[in-house]
């Protein structure tokens, strides 16, 4: 018995009969080509959501005004904030501390680690639970250049390349000539990293990477990232304390248009508190949560873009903020699993892409912006996807390749939680292909920084997601979990350094949240949404309906 339908049992003959002669190439190391680089451009242009007209739009206000944004992103900028500022008395600080990280996910957790062995006080505010993060999330692995043949100076070429030459050289270099640290603090941690018989990492090639770099722990990379973190930042409860289901929602500043803290917001008991801290870290991650052109997301709940919003309130300008990774296997089917990522692994393993009559249409391992290209092509311009039960497109994404390349049971062994994700669906990923497309997976631009995590507001850094430069226009996979460690730390380290030097704070205040109201008002923009919106909105209209009586 399979979760697929008979209609799709009968379409997957395809793919095995084409699979033996697939996976006899395959071992003798014969690809499908690769696209040119005018190919590459003209796929994009073509078929990439990024590139479309329709669906952005000019924003009106703050300091990137005039730039074409995703309308989503626009809309949510251009919404007045969701404190009323007059009713929030800055007199007395319900917590003073010497460092606030809003965002507890890879990046916070770091950032508040190396402040705090510096002596630091630390305050870690997040929305959701300590961990629930795209960290977390994330599965196939983290790169760092720490193997014989390999070095920063590879990774770095990789990068650029692979965010099309739009990337922040200054922000490269830190992150790809700190990765090999970074591996071994997570080590030191008691990361249990991926490793061969003899005890050295197991490497792997993601899309894009010139070398084996990418080092995993199964299929759940994120997650052990995050059980080591969440450990150490719990071990050290003296000087950090994590606050949980209250995320930050406006920045404070004090009179010297310093950062000076935030408001935070209880969810539970809908009360608001004011922090007062020398140096602030925004580490709130992505905005996968806005379904960005109506694509579904591999992002967890909470990620709706608050970081962006309250730094730009601020007046901290933003970075490639129009550019979107759209993850080219996504699950598509079954319904319950739609968006799910499916890790790049599965194809670094050797699992082919295969249209609907079991044929290869492009190289597997190309950059992520340009095999989805190539994913969208295939389903709606020359019609060769496979539709699912529900009128969703999709192509083959043949995990079967994988045993049949490396052994019976390699499948179960490397990607126990995709095997598992699968299985609850009557669906064995090791005998049968999966049905993908693009997902909407990472906000590849966000806050402007700098090789220290610094923003342009004195004492305010940021590090992650949320922020834009690092990878360009396109980010390479396992890049995303080094991004978090590299500059989370940069950002802890850095705002030590600050707030040792940092005079004494002037009088705090929210007046920038009531300039950027008045702006909004004065540009004739007539909005009845909040930002931050803290959680998507899921409820259908007559629901809501309903629910205003
Ligand atoms: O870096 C990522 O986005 C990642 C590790 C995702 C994946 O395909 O597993």
């Amino acid at each position: 018995m399979s979760g697929y339908t008979p209609a799709l049992m009968e379409l997957i003959k395809k793919v095995e009969a084409t699979r033996p002669a697939r996976v006899e190439k395959a071992r003798k190391g014969e690809h499908f080509p690769a696209l040119t680089m005018n190919e590459r451009s003209e796929w994009l242009k073509k078929y990439h959501p990024d590139y479309k007209s329709e669906g952005r739009r000019a924003i009106r206000v703050g300091p990137n005004k005039g730039l074409e944004l995703p309308d989503e992103v626009a809309s949510l900028l251009e919404s007045k904030s969701r404190l009323d500022t007059s009713a929030i008395s800055l007199g007395k600080a319900d917590y003073t501390v010497d460092l606030l990280v809003i965002g507890a996910g890879g990046a916070g957790s770091a950032a508040a680690l190396v402040a705090e062995e510096a002596g630091l006080s630390v305050l870690v505010s997040t929305k959701l639970r300590h961990g629930d993060s795209n960290t977390v999330m994330a599965e196939g692995g983290i790169q760092g250049a720490d193997q014989e043949g390999d070095s920063p100076y590879y990774h770095y070429l990789d990068v650029i390349g692979g965010g099309h030459f739009s990337n922040q050289p200054d922000l490269v270099a830190a992150m790809t000539n700190d990765a090999p640290l970074i591996i071994h603090w997570l080590e030191s941690l008691g990361m249990m990293f991926d490793k061969r018989p003899d005890g050295r990492m197991m490497v792997r090639h993601g899309g894009g990477t010139s070398r084996k770099r990418m080092h995993s722990a199964g299929d759940m990379t994120g997650a052990e990232i995050m059980r080591v973190l969440r450990d150490e930042v719990r071990n050290r409860t003296e000087r950090i304390k994590v606050l949980e289901f209250s995320p930050a929602v406006e920045i404070i500043m004090d009179e010297e248009g310093r950062a000076a803290g935030a408001v935070l917001y209880n969810l539970e008991t809908h009360e608001y508190y004011v922090v007062a801290a020398k140096a602030v870290v925004i580490a709130t991650g992505g905005f996968g949560r806005l379904h960005i052109q109506g694509f579904p997301t591999t992002n967890h709940y909470g990620a709706t873009a608050d970081g962006v919003v309250m730094a730009y309130r601020a007046g901290v300008k933003l970075n490639d903020m129009d550019s979107t990774q759209y993850h080219p296997t996504g699950a598509i089917f079954p319904e319950q699993n739609v968006g799910l990522l499916i890790t790049e692994k599965v194809r670094g393993l050797g699992a082919q892409i295969l249209n609907v009559d079991g044929a290869q249409f492009c190289f597997p391992l190309e950059p992520r912006d340009v095999e989805s290209a190539c994913i969208l092509r295939e389903c709606l311009d020359i019609g060769k996807g496979v539709v699912t039960p529900t009128g969703r497109h999709g192509v083959w994404l043949d995990s079967p390749m994988i045993d049949a390349l490396h052994g019976e049971g390699t499948v179960r062994k490397e990607l126990p939680a995709k095997y598992i994700q699968f299985k609850r669906y009557d669906i064995d990923i090791s005998k049968l292909p999966m049905l993908i497309y693009p997902t909407l997976h990472y906000q590849n631009g966000g806050i402007a920084i700098d090789d220290r995590s610094r923003t342009t507001i004195p004492g305010l850094y940021s590090a992650g997601e949320v922020t834009g430069g690092v990878h360009g226009r396109n980010r390479l996979m396992g890049n995303s979990l080094l991004d978090v460690l590299v500059f989370g730390r940069r950002a802890g380290i850095n705002a030590v350094e600050y707030a040792a030097k940092a005079k004494a704070q002037g009088k705090m205040t929210l007046s920038h949240v009531e300039k950027y109201n008045k702006e909004i008002d004065e540009a004739g923009i007539k909005s009845e949404s909040l930002s931050p919106v803290l959680l998507p909105d899921y409820a259908p209209d007559h629901v809501k309906a309903r629910q205003r009586g």
